[in-house]
């Protein structure tokens, strides 16, 4: 085989997965879910031990995300569609999760398993919802779109003015201070997700466009927003942590 035939071959290879804006992020967000992973779980050892746990969540929340978007990037590649059934079995398994940090972050001041189950129950209702409209219902999206909205409002209220506030400020300190940006991820980086909804469906944003000349699609919004949330989030943990643990 002569080389010209070779470096054919492999940009070809290549191209396909980083063709375009999808596959691409499908990629590095397989990557950067993986060495999150491996961060998180490495750094248990660091911090004090009633820390552990929650690293522990951080960890397998992006270890998961790892294990669909490995899946997620090889179905995109192979029928060059969208992987929404993988996409919202991962979230059913990972938004819940992230309930159960705010739980763990909040126990010390009084957090309890009740206000652990309501969040959770909301987040499920937002996913079930959200997946009725893009999976099953698609000429009533904005009817369930809107029912998960009203879900999603449900978990900002309790970040940032109910339950989960009051205890975190309660607990005061680190606690207070990680909760304030957690707040902010639900509220800026959770609003991500609605976004890609609405991309992905036709005649809103006219399922893919352009902007500044580079491609995107409901997919690459969906990517970016986990890669924000699940290891933004993770991080947020982490630090209060190690803050925690030093003081
Ligand atoms: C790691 C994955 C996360 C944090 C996923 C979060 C997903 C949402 C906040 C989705 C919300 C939606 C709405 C608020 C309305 C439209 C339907 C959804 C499911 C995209």
């Amino acid at each position: 085989m002569n080389l010209s035939l070779i470096l054919a071959d492999a940009s070809l290879y290549s191209s396909e997965y980083f063709g375009n804006a999808t596959s691409f992020t499908f990629f590095v967000g397989c990557m950067a879910m993986m060495a999150a992973s491996v961060f998180f779980f490495c750094e248990m050892g660091n911090v004090d031990k009633k820390w552990r746990t929650s690293l522990l969540v951080s960890g397998i929340i992006t270890f998961i995300a790892f294990v669909h978007y490995y899946y997620m990037r090889d179905y995109y590649l192979a029928t060059g569609s969208s992987p929404i059934d993988f996409r919202y079995v991962d979230w059913t398994l990972t938004v819940p999760l992230m309930c159960v940090e705010f739980y763990l972050i909040t126990k010390k001041a009084g957090g309890t398993m009740g206000l652990m189950w309501k969040l959770i129950f909301a987040s499920v209702i937002m996913l079930v919802t959200g997946y009725a409209g893009e999976a099953m219902y698609r000429d009533q999206a904005w009817l369930w779109g809107l029912f998960s909205g009203i879900a999603y409002f449900y978990i900002v209220y309790l970040v940032w003015f109910g339950e989960v506030k009051a205890l975190a400020d309660n607990a005061g300190g680190a606690v207070a201070e990680a909760n304030k940006w957690l707040a902010w991820f639900v509220l800026a980086g959770w609003a991500i997700y609605p976004l890609g909804y609405m991309i992905g469906t036709a005649g809103w944003y006219g399922g893919e466009g352009d902007i500044f000349g580079m491609q995107y699609s409901m997919d690459v919004v969906y990517n970016i927003g986990d890669a924000i949330n699940k290891i933004g989030f993770g991080l947020v943990v982490y630090a209060l942590a190690v803050k925690d643990s030093n003081s």
